[in-house]
């Protein structure tokens, strides 16, 4: 309730004091000039409780970027990483040293080799032969010079055609004819001139020269063909003939 009061100046003594004297804050008051009617404006004495917390600011611009800090110290290794792909190939290394002797085969490669020689194995090798007696003659179309031949049949397991006979003579006539082509015999007089031996050295027992033959022509025949006839004659080795085997 306000109390509102309108003195002269003579009343001003009594209720005109400094503000800093108040007993009570709030308290309000109004000095006026001496000779003058002062207006004052009371509010009842009370006492003034401090207010409420004001409510939080809001947040504010975010500030600028700081300085670099300083380098941490060095963190614990890492794990290990997965293997990588293989690499390229690698130059090829010296030679080793030649290995120690091995052991005798065992009996099945024994067992081989005589299969190998079986007539069975040879008839297949050979298709176009003659048997005599215990003896196969075969060819398998090849043909060479002497030298070739030999080595042929020795890889065969054979050896060039050596008919000891006229009935295994025969038998190399009837492949010389059918083939129509003249065969080496395992027969020559390369050791010594005019002197015919078998393939081991050995003279040999049987021949069935043709007449005028074994004449050495040009001094270069130390080998033997056989004609389509059967007969023989004296040939240089460097002919090339049809080879014939006899097992
Ligand atoms: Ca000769
Ligand atoms: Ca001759």
């Amino acid at each position: 309730m306000l109390l509102l009061l309108l003195l002269c100046a003579s009343l001003i003594p009594v209720i005109s004091q400094s503000p800093t004297s108040s007993s009570y804050p709030g308290q309000v008051v109004k000095k006026m000039e001496s000779n003058a009617c002062t207006l004052v404006v009371c509010r009842p004495a009370e006492r003034v409780l401090p207010g409420r917390d004001g409510r939080d600011g809001i947040v504010g611009p975010q500030g600028k970027k700081g300085d670099q800090g300083l380098q941490g110290a060095i963190g614990l290794q890492g794990p290990q990483g997965i293997t990588g792909p293989s690499g390229p190939k690698g130059d090829r290394g010296p030679t080793g040293e030649k290995g120690a002797k091995g052991d005798t085969g065992d009996r099945g490669e024994c067992q081989q080799n005589n299969l190998e020689l079986s007539p069975y194995f040879l008839a297949l090798t050979f298709p176009n032969g003659k048997i005599v007696g215990d003896k196969i003659f075969m060819t398998s179309g090849y043909e060479g010079n002497f030298d070739d031949l030999k080595k042929k049949c020795m890889q065969a397991g054979g050896q060039l055609a050596s008919p000891r006979n006229n009935e295994e003579n025969a038998a190399v006539q009837q492949i010389v004819f059918t083939h129509d082509k003249s065969v080496f015999l395992g027969i020559n007089d390369i050791q010594t001139e005019g002197k015919f031996t078998y393939l081991d050295g050995k003279p040999i027992v049987y021949s069935n020269w043709q007449p005028g033959e074994p004449n050495n022509d040009k001094g270069i025949e130390d080998c033997v063909q056989v004609f389509s006839t059967g007969k023989w004659n004296d040939k240089s080795c460097d002919e090339r003939l049809l080879i014939l085997c006899e097992f």
